[in-house]
């Protein structure tokens, strides 16, 4: 068994977790924090069989989408009298970064 852990972007969260259902997968959305960032985005874990990863990785391409984000840098420390004029930068951030691991055991009770 296999456990992926997919963050992805808070836009995209239901429209994934509908698209999993559909197809028959189950999965949990959890609130997460970006830790650059530092704002909200979802975490969907999905415990799923071996044989259906790469289904299940096709679905999170199809529904999850790169976006490009402004940020305002943190202002470095000025010396007195100087002046700090914020520009604010272009950031990438991926449809889903997707983590596959191995589960060593797993019950429903
Ligand atoms: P954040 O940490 O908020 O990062 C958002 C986006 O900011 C990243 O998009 C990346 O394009 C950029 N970024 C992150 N760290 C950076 C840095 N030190 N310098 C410059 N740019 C930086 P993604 O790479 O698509 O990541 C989206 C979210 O996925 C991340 O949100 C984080 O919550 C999670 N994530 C990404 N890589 C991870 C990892 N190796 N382990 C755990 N979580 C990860």
């Amino acid at each position: 068994m296999k456990l992926i852990m997919g963050i992805v972007h808070s836009d995209d969260a239901d429209t994934l977790v509908r698209a999993l259902h559909q197809e028959g997968h189950r999965c949990t959305k959890i609130s997460s924090t970006g830790g650059f960032l530092r704002e909200g985005n979802a975490t969907i874990l999905i415990g799923t069989e071996a044989a259906h990863v790469d289904e299940i990785l096709d679905i999170i391409r199809e529904n999850c989408h790169a976006r490009t984000q402004l940020v305002s840098p943190l202002p470095p420390v000025a010396e007195a009298g100087e002046l700090y004029i914020p520009r604010p930068v272009e950031v990438q951030i991926g449809g889903a970064t997707v983590f596959v691991v191995d589960v060593e055991r797993s019950e429903r009770f």
